[in-house]
Order: structure tokens, then sequence, then C-alpha cells
């Protein structure tokens, strides 16, 4: 009985340490970006967007993969929406549900932002919410 104890004690704390690795790997190296346009640029519309993502891998929609999800492009959004329900669909919040990693866009001349946000299969942000930097253009 003694015996079982303390095996179990053990099987107990080699799970404790992977999760602690696990947990720390996903966090440590999950990034999203955009690679362009740069932040700042001067650019003519349409735009061509390209998604970067590092530590996490793309997976179209509708398909449950762990450390996966597919992008979201926020056009001019200041409010980022609720991290607990599906990522709204209309113009200023793009689905790439195909796992598509850049797109075009029309823009109007004058200065926009852009922002990416991860979405899982159901569209809902990960319980880490995995969302770039914000980066302001100018469409001339
Ligand atoms: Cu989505």
């Amino acid at each position: 009985m003694k015996h079982t104890n303390r095996l179990l004690a053990l099987i107990f704390f080699f799970f404790s340490v992977l999760a602690y690795a696990d947990s720390q790997s996903l966090d440590a190296g999950t990034e999203v970006y955009i690679i362009s346009p740069a932040d700042g640029s001067v650019n003519t519309s349409p735009v061509r967007v390209r998604f970067g993502l590092s530590g996490m891998g793309v997976s179209p929609a509708g398909v449950k993969v762990n450390n996966t999800g597919h992008h979201h492009l926020l056009i001019d959004v200041d409010t980022l929406p609720d991290f607990n329900t599906p990522i709204p669909s209309d113009e200023k919040h793009r689905h790439f549900g195909l796992g598509q990693t850049e797109t075009v866009i029309n823009l109007s001349p004058g200065h926009h932002t852009l922002q990416l946000m991860l979405g899982d299969y159901s569209h809902i942000p990960h319980k880490k919410p995995v969302i770039s930097k914000k980066i302001r253009i100018e469409i001339k």
C-alpha cells in the first residue's frame, strides 16, 4: 500500500511537470503578426495582407485540432470582440475559415488599422487569446 502511494505520487509529479512544460511552451512561443504591409506604411488599395503565426498551426474552421486555429482580420476595429463567443463576421471582422494565410482587401483613402486574431474551430478566441499587435497604415 505504501509502495502504491509513492508510485502514485511519482506519477502525479511526472504529469504535473509535463503539464507545466506544455503550458509554458505554448505561451512563450505563440505569436500572431502581420507580415505585410508594414506598420506605418503608405499603400495603395487594394492591399495584400500577409498573416504570420508561430508556435501554433493553421487549420480550417470546423476541424478540431489541438493547438491550431484560423485567422481573423480586424479592420478599423477599436474594441476587441468578446473572447467567450464566436468572433463576429462582418466587413470589419473577416474570417479565413479555409485556413488562408493572406488576403487582398479594398480600403478607402485615409488612415486604417489592421489586427489579427486567431479563433478556434468554432471561431471562438483561444483560452489565452492569440492577438497581433495592431498596425496603422495609410492609403493614398
Ligand atoms: Cu472564424
